[in-house]
C-alpha cells in the first residue's frame, strides 16, 4: 500500500505516523526538514484553513493523483478551538470533490481519539485496491 500523508507545518504529521507506528505521543517534536514522505489538517488552527484548502485541491488536481482516495484528518480535536468536522468539511470545500473516495475525521494524535477509524479506513482502502 502506498500511502502520502500531507498537511501544513506543525499541523501533526509526524505525530500521527509516531502514534499510529509505536503509539508513543511526544510533545517535543522537531520540525520535518524537507521530505518525508509518509493530510493532515490543524483543525484547532483557524487561520491556516484556506491554505489547507487551497494546497488540498491543488493536489486533487494533479493527473498522476486521479482517482486516489482521500481521507481528511482534522487533527488536535483535544484543543478547545478546535473544528467540528462538519466545519472542516465545510471550511475545506470538501463535498465539491466528487471524482473520487473522500472521507474526513476528526482526530487527535495526542490522545488517540479516532485513530481507529482512521485504521479502518486505511485498511479498507488498500483492501479495494485504491482508485477504481
Ligand atoms: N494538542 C495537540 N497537539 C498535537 C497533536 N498532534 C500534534 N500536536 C503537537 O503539534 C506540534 C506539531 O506536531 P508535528 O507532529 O511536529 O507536526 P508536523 O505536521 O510533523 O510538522 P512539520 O514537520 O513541521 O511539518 C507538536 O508540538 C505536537 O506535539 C494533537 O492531536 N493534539
Ligand atoms: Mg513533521
Amino acid at each position: 500500500m502506498e500511502l502520502t500523508l500531507v498537511g501544513l507545518q506543525n499541523s501533526g504529521k509526524t505525530t500521527l505516523v509516531n502514534v499510529i507506528a509505536n503509539g508513543a505521543f511526544s510533545e517535543d517534536m522537531i520540525p520535518t526538514v524537507g521530505f518525508n514522505m509518509r493530510f493532515v489538517v490543524d483543525s484547532a488552527d483557524h487561520a491556516k484553513l484556506p491554505a489547507a484548502k487551497t494546497e488540498l485541491h491543488g493536489l486533487l488536481e494533479k493527473p498522476q493523483l486521479a482517482n486516489i482516495p482521500v481521507l481528511v484528518l482534522g487533527n488536535k480535536n483535544d484543543l478547545p478551538n478546535a473544528l467540528s468536522v462538519e466545519e472542516v468539511i465545510e471550511q475545506l470545500g470538501l463535498k465539491t470533490i466528487t471524482n473520487r473516495e473522500v472521507a474526513c475525521y476528526s482526530i487527535s494524535a495526542k490522545n488517540a481519539t479516532n485513530i481507529d477509524i482512521t485504521m479502518n479506513w486505511l485498511i479498507k482502502n488498500a483492501k479495494s485496491g485504491g482508485a477504481k
